[in-house]
């Protein structure tokens, strides 16, 4: 297994709640490094990003602090294409959804580089495929999907020099319940695949990242993008736009277990915790857990077929 590389990216600039910018060091808190080493993992943490300060102002023209969201993504894009270029895993520890902007275009340059494919599997009560035209916030952290997409502030669609970063057939969405008007049209004309809760509901869990996860190959770079709102909140209260009807703890786990079978996660943002908005640090424990089972800590008894 790769070294993984830690990238703390502490900011709440793409949110109007404050307090995901405490995420990365409750993560640390919580025992990420130990339980990562604890699995004979070799981690490498580089700290925290430094970037702008959140200046805590009105949205101008659709966008809330754009030049700060701008700024952040390219600090996260250079240090998740370092690690990259080093050879080691990315983990990158948020702050507010925004950061997953930088991140990911830094993932699917190196695999237009290296010549891989990309599924992207983007955990999250929300759709986060707001326009400026259209959000309801002007919160770049409701907007990241969208922007992967090629479609937001020049700015925020290029780095790395290619737009769009991602396509919609490379992205899966799981979890979503909190869709606004705009963003469902803006998703049927992108074609994206979307397991919304009601689907999970219907479908259940297994099948769903059954589907997920299928066509992935030895040439399939993997990258998971963990909203901690996607979890109910009566498991996870630690997050700044918690939505009822999540995702049970145990679903979670199949989640993350269904996803260490694959052994091709190849990158991982975790973002939106607030410890603030926490109780005794438990959803930050949470995520340590469920990041175990993404490495393949399991409760299996059986052997696996
Ligand atoms: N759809 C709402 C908005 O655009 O403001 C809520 C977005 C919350 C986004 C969180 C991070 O996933
Ligand atoms: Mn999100
Ligand atoms: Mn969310
Ligand atoms: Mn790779």
């Amino acid at each position: 297994m790769k070294t993984i590389s830690l990238i703390g990216a502490p900011t709440d600039v793409g949110a109007s709640v404050k307090g995901a910018g405490m995420g990365p060091d409750a993560l640390r808190v919580a025992g990420l490094v130990e339980a990562l080493q604890a699995r004979s993992l070799t981690v490498v943490d580089h700290g925290n990003l430094h970037g702008p300060a959140n200046p805590w102002l009105e949205p101008v023209n659709g966008l809330r602090h754009l030049k700060e969201a701008i700024d952040w993504n390219q600090a996260v894009y250079n240090a998740v294409e370092a690690a990259l270029t080093a050879g080691q895993m990315p983990m990158m520890l948020g702050g507010d959804h925004c950061l997953a902007i930088g991140s990911i275009s830094a993932i699917a340059s190196h695999c237009r580089k290296v010549g891989k494919k990309l599924r992207v599997l983007w955990f999250d009560a929300h759709a986060d495929s707001n326009l400026s035209s259209i959000s309801p916030t002007g919160n770049i952290h409701g907007m990241p999907v969208a922007c992967l997409m090629g479609h937001g502030p020049q700015e925020l669609i290029n780095y790395g020099g290619h737009s769009p970063a991602m396509l919609p057939s490379e992205i899966r969405l799981i979890g979503i319940r909190s869709v606004d008007e705009g963003e469902r049209r803006f998703i049927h004309e992108m074609g994206m695949q979307v397991f919304d809760m009601r689907y999970i509901d219907e479908h259940g869990m297994r099948a769903v990242m059954t589907s997920a996860l299928e066509g992935l190959d030895e040439n399939t770079h993997l990258h998971v993008s963990f909203d901690l709102d996607c979890l109910d909140p009566a498991i996870a209260p630690g997050v700044g736009t918690a939505v009822l009807g999540g995702p049970t703890y145990r679903e979670a786990q199949l989640c993350m277990e269904m996803i260490a079978d694959t052994g091709m996660m190849a990158s991982l943002d975790v973002v939106e915790l607030n410890p603030a908005l926490d109780l005794r640090n438990q959803t930050a424990v949470l995520a340590v857990d469920l990041i175990e089972s993404l490495f393949g800590k399991s409760t299996l008894v059986r052997l696996k077929d």
